[in-house]
């Protein structure tokens, strides 16, 4: 019912869809299986486990109950064929990206990304023979220039961490298809109930589940959304023989986690706005960026193609690294750390943290500037957050 209906609301599907395979009796919240094998009571059955997976589970490296539950309740919410769920969302980057390239193979990708996705571009896939060109995707025209040949994926996220640059989805989408290539976006800032890329025409969806979707910071986990062709190849070919496979303990604790998450995207962005406005006001910042924000150089983009701003803010301090280390030294109620997308307000410093593998020609190239401080806002009384800030803005001006 949930997943064959168009009509049904995303805040219903987050709490229902997948949930229609468990037994009409039992258990009312989905259980865990926590266990590595299954066990058969005929040789027959075994064999036809191992041909045709819709039998029956065989081992958890294949797939476990608990973890199908999960997979088609993000499949349901991006409105994808299937889902796959993996063990970090570098697991899911490196598992969608092996899925379609080979050696001889050139990847164009955003250059603004989350630094270990840029570096798997950059440095591991040049290992395997596999060139990658950066490009800045805010224009889309600079994306098709790029395509050569031998190209078989387009890479983006929107918005980008931390730069919150934005990349119109639907155009992106479109040069992808004119040119037979796949398209792959990190859907990790903006989340299932922010954006729908797939409605957009993208191909393929990933996230880092580590962040709003199991959204209390207690798991590391990612997955991977599109046609059931794409997800099987991601399954049978890579995945599995990678072994990058999702814990039924995360699996379990991430599906608990998305039936609030269109909830928890709401208080997100409504603190978001308030806070960046706030911010927008202080006289020790240079700029703030919030897709929300009609300063945002996309914030036209950003109304089209989002339904939901989200709970992710940079901004430049006017004193640059050394006004950001007083600023993270005096805050009370957020706290220093990198993650995002957690239920607590987090702060960081991308360019000495996140972002630090990224070379400072790059990442200056692309905007992380070495004052940029990143704001994950969390579902705290918006007061309580801006008054902390006001205080360390305050005292770190000093
Ligand atoms: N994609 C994005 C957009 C991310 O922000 C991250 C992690 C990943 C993929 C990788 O996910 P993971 O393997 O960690 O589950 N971002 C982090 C960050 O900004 N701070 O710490 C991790």
């Amino acid at each position: 019912m949930v997943e064959k209906s168009k009509q049904i609301g995303s805040a219903t599907k987050a709490i229902h869809a997948g949930e229609e395979s468990l037994p009409k009796t039992g258990p009312l919240a989905p259980p865990i299986h926590q266990n590595s094998t299954f066990r058969f009571a005929t040789a027959e059955e075994c064999v036809s486990a191992f041909t045709d997976e819709d039998t029956g589970y065989v081992y958890t490296r294949w797939g476990n109950p608990t973890q199908s539950v999960l997979e088609r309740k993000i499949a349901v919410l991006e409105g994808g064929e299937a889902a796959l769920a993996t063990a970090s969302g570098m697991a899911a980057v490196s598992t969608a990206l092996l899925t379609i390239l080979e050696h001889g193979d050139h990847v164009v990708a955003m250059d603004s990304l989350y630094s270990a996705s840029h570096n798997f571009l950059d440095k591991e896939l040049q290992r395997l023979g596999i060139e990658t060109t950066f490009v800045d995707a805010t224009h889309v025209n600079h994306i098709e220039r790029a395509i050569q040949p031998n190209t078989k994926a387009i890479y983006i996220e929107s918005p980008a961490n931390p730069t919150l640059k934005l990349v119109d989805i639907a155009a992106c989408a479109e040069v992808a298809k004119a040119h037979n290539i796949t398209s792959i976006i990190d859907n990790t800032f903006a989340t299932p109930c922010g954006q729908q890329p797939i409605a957009l025409g993208i191909d393929v969806v990933l996230h880092s589940m580590t962040k709003y979707l199991s959204g209390n910071g207690t798991v590391i986990a990612g997955i991977i959304v599109g046609s059931a062709e794409f997800v099987g190849e991601s399954k049978k070919r890579v995945l599995r023989n990678f072994g990058g496979v999702i814990s039924p303990f995360n699996a379990w604790l991430t599906l608990h986690g998305v039936a609030t998450l269109p909830l928890r995207l709401e208080r997100h962005s409504a603190n978001a706005y308030q806070i960046a406005v706030f911010l927008e006001a202080r006289q020790e910042i240079e700029w703030v960026r919030y897709p929300g924000l009609p300063s945002h150089p996309q914030h036209d983009l950003a109304k089209r193609q989002m339904d939901a701003f989200g709970g992710m803010i940079a901004f430049e301090l006017k004193g640059g690294v050394k006004a950001g280390e007083r600023l993270v030294n005096r805050i009370e109620i957020c706290s220093l750390a990198v993650s995002l997308g957690d239920v607590r307000t987090l702060i960081c410093h991308p360019a000495s943290t996140t972002h630090s593998q990224v070379s400072p020609e790059v990442r200056r190239h692309v905007g992380i500037t070495d004052g940029l401080v990143r704001l994950s806002v969390g579902l705290e009384d918006a007061e309580d957050i801006i008054a902390d800030l006001d205080q360390a803005l305050s005292r770190a001006s000093c």
